[in-house]
């Protein structure tokens, strides 16, 4: 892409209503633009972002084997009222009527409608195990909408929803959500730690909770600090091992580690004093085993082996896909603007020519973006007739991983200069070089 064609909207001055480094930073990166309280219209950069992060979601929840559908943001109220949820979920949720007065409500979770989708359509245990999920938007009608994207009105959730025989078989599916979740957030550049939680209006008794550990962060949590010397890395994991993805688990969720609400002073004093720690988190996830609370109140029944009908056990699971946006530049930035993980940059890395309209250089950056193209790369290319110094903070304010500097002086002893944006470190290279650097920062293959 070429920034004189393309649409970056940058703000020079800091957005007042913006308290937190992140939304600051989505705002004047031109990434986010709030449409009313709580909901935003996604620009340019920040929709690839989004949509980065989508991707990712998807390829982690089809590698544990689960199937991808979409479910509409707009939902009867009847499979509500049989679920006793319509009333129990409060002014959180935005209730509309439909011009016939039917009572209609902008789904902010799909319980209820998946378990009404099973139990059209699934009969026998022989169609067990099933997880489906989705990636869609959600609306919580939140009293203090805050933090941008971070706690929005409307936002963007992957929720899933697993559907067993027994209960050993959801826990196992709870297990292995947990498990894809680990690699999900690496992949972001994200350590997201899992603390035993509360459940909440969702119901069950175990859950588990994702938090980036971040000093914005809306929950207060208690952990070990051996926990975050862990890594999920790329081990390989058969999803369908119910001990692999047990011994996972265990691995991550065996040292004491909780938010506020279930937060226990007598267990976490077992902890060595030294290894105590108390922080704040923001949350990114959450699962849930809930048992048979949806198929007893909504009728989700199979017939088991020996031909009796049994409800279903079922567990939900959520990525706050929206939310992550968030919390990724809360975890990485530094003073000019975002850093972001090259798992979900925006653009790959971006050209800044010094000297627009000078052949030599514009014909060095048109044959740079040529090859990077070629490779499959995404470069973002300033060719405005701006200051050198607006050229960088530009690319210093949108976080791209890595910058190609060109410029006559340079391009006179055949380099150009390659930039680290997290250190700042710069290198001359031939531009053949520094190609096949970033080739091979994002795993591509170059000439
Ligand atoms: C699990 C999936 C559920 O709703 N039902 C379906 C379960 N869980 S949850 O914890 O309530 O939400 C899942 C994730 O969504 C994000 N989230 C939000 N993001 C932005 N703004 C909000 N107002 C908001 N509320 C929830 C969180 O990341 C949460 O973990």
């Amino acid at each position: 892409m070429r920034l004189s064609r393309y649409f970056l909207p940058v703000l020079k001055e800091t957005p007042a209503e913006a308290q937190i480094v992140s939304h600051r930073l989505m705002l004047r990166a031109g990434m986010i633009k709030q449409a009313s309280a709580g909901i935003y219209s996604w620009l340019p950069l920040g929709y690839k972002v989004l949509r980065n992060i989508e991707n990712i979601v998807h390829e982690e929840q089809v590698r544990a084997g689960h199937i991808p559908m979409l479910m509409p943001t707009l939902q009867s109220a009847e499979l509500w009222k049989e679920s006793g949820r319509y009333d129990a979920y409060g002014p959180e949720m935005l209730r509309i009527r439909d011009r016939h007065g039917r009572d209609m409500l902008y789904g902010p979770t799909n319980e209820e409608l998946i378990t009404d989708i099973f139990r059209s359509h699934v009969g026998s245990y022989k169609d067990l195990p099933l997880t489906l999920y989705h990636i869609q938007w959600k609306f919580r009608d939140e009293i203090r909408p805050r933090f941008g994207v971070m706690r929005g009105r409307e936002f963007l959730m992957k929720d899933g929803y697993n559907f067993d025989l027994t209960k050993e078989d959801a826990l196992h599916a709870y297990n292995r959500h947990l498990v894809s979740y680990l690699r999900t957030y690496e992949r972001m550049g994200l350590q997201a730690i899992p603390m035993r939680a509360d459940s909440g209006p969702i119901g069950g008794d175990d859950t588990h909770e994702f938090l980036v550990l971040a000093e914005t962060g809306e929950s207060e949590v208690f952990y070990d600090s051996e926990i975050t010397d862990l890594k999920f890395g790329d081990r390989a994991i058969d999803y369908d091992n119910v001990d692999q993805c047990q011994a996972v688990l265990e691995e991550f969720t065996s040292r004491y580690a909780r938010t506020d609400e279930t937060h226990d002073e007598a267990e976490f004093a077992k902890v060595p004093a030294e290894r105590r720690r108390t922080a704040r988190g923001i949350e990114v996830g959450q699962i849930f085993y809930f048992g048979t609370k949806y198929s007893d109140a909504m009728g989700a029944t199979v017939a088991d082996a020996e031909g009796n009908r049994v409800p279903v056990h079922m567990g939900s699971h959520g990525i706050g896909v929206s939310r992550l946006l968030g919390a990724i530049i809360e975890a990485s930035h530094d003073d000019n603007g975002i850093i972001w993980p090259e798992g979900v940059t925006p653009f790959h890395c971006g050209i800044v020519n010094l000297k627009q309209g000078e052949d030599e250089a514009d014909a060095a950056c048109d044959a740079l973006y040529a090859s990077l193209t070629a490779l499959g790369l995404k470069p973002l290319y300033d060719d405005r007739n701006e200051r050198a110094g607006g050229k960088f903070a530009t690319m210093d304010l949108i976080g791209l991983p890595w910058r190609i500097t060109v410029g006559p002086r340079g391009l006179k002893n055949g380099v150009v200069e390659l930039t680290s944006r997290r250190t700042g470190e710069s290198e001359e290279l031939p531009p053949k070089q520094a190609i096949a650097r970033i080739a091979a920062i994002y795993g591509k293959a170059s000439a």
